[in-house]
Order: C-alpha cells, then structure tokens, then sequence
C-alpha cells in the first residue's frame, strides 16, 4: 500500500515523504479533479479527493491538498482563490489593497484531504502573520509579503519556512491520524 498524493508539485511531496518516513511510502500522482467553487478548503479538497479515490487504482488511498492565503481585513480573501489571484491581480498589488487597511492580519492555510473509499477526512495547518510590503527572494507566491515574527517569508531558509509551514502543520497532523490508523 501506498498513499498517493495529487499534486502538480514534486517539492510537495518531497515534504510529505518527511512526515510520513517509516509509516507509508508516498507516490505522486496527477490528477485533474474539479476545484469546486466554495470558500471552503475543506469542501474543495474533500471532493477533490473523492474524485481522485474514484478515477484511480481501486483500493489506493489519496491525499489531496488545497491552500490559501485568508486576510482577516479582506474577509479572507484571496483564500481558495488565491492561485487565481496571483496569476491574476498579482503579490504587490494585493500588497497595495492591503496596505490601505488598519489590521494586516493574515493566516496562510493548508486543508489535506484523505480519502480512501470508506472515510474522507481532513487536516487542517495554519500559520498567521501581517501583510507587509514585499520583501526577500526565496519562496514562492505570497512569501514575500507574509511576514512571521519580523522576516518574510520570502526571507527565510526552507528549513525555517518548514519549521513553521501550514503545509507542515497539516501533514503531520496527517501523519499522526494515519499512523495511529494502521
Ligand atoms: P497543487 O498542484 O498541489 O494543488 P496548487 O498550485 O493548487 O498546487 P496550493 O493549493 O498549495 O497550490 O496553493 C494555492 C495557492 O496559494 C498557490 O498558488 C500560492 O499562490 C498560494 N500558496 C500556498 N501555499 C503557499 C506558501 O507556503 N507560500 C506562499 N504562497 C502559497
Ligand atoms: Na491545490
């Protein structure tokens, strides 16, 4: 058995491989499932791993993710729009809505959806921060203008930024369920 976990992005599970070492091998698999239009990652990540379940290899449970970026001023937009958003709107202008706002509040989210045919259930990971102007060079999409105790995102180390990573939050709360599970 193993857990195969839909994603476009090697890196992810690379990561994932990390939190589920000596419980279950992790393979990649492509998969486009439909994004459902909800502002729940809950919602959109649960069907998406359903569906996978579904179209796949009969028996091999899938993990599926979904993330978002959710300001507080913003009433948690981009959120599950937040890749659109990106391609679209852009980093620094999302910055300059932002910035015109008395709370930069921000929370960056990972839902994880594991489904495998007799149970969908969901993990949760968040981190929070403020929304600041851009800074650093590392990361990827919203990095630059979340900030976590006085340095971007952008400005840290991988290993810093995983230390404290709403992906990593919700892959080892994952890992925990799965391992007590099997
Ligand atoms: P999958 O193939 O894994 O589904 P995805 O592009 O849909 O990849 P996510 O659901 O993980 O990616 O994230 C949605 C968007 O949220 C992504 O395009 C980024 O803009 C943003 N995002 C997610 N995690 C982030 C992080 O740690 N730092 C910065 N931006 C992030
Ligand atoms: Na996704």
């Amino acid at each position: 058995m193993s857990v195969r976990f839909v994603t476009g992005n090697e890196g992810k599970v690379k990561e994932a491989r990390e939190y589920l070492e000596g419980i279950e091998p992790v393979e990649q698999v492509e998969y486009d499932y439909t994004e459902i239009q909800s502002d729940s990652l809950e919602e959109i990540a649960a069907r998406g791993a359903r569906e996978a379940y579904e179209g796949g290899d009969e028996g091999e449970p899938v993990l599926v993710g979904d993330a978002g970026l959710f300001v507080d001023a913003l009433d948690g937009f981009p959120g599950p729009y937040s890749a659109y958003v990106e391609e679209t709107v852009g980093v620094e202008r999302l910055w300059r809505l932002v910035r015109e706002e008395e709370n930069r509040r921000a929370r960056f989210r990972t839902v994880l959806a594991f489904a495998d045919g007799e149970q969908t259930e969901t993990f949760e990971g968040s981190v929070a921060g403020t929304i600041v102007a851009p800074r650093g060079e590392g990361g990827f999409g919203y990095d630059p203008i979340f900030e976590y105790n006085g340095q971007t995102l952008a400005e840290m180390s991988t290993e810093e930024k995983n230390a404290i990573s709403h992906r990593g939050r919700a892959l080892s709360t994952f890992a925990e369920w799965y391992a007590d599970q099997h």
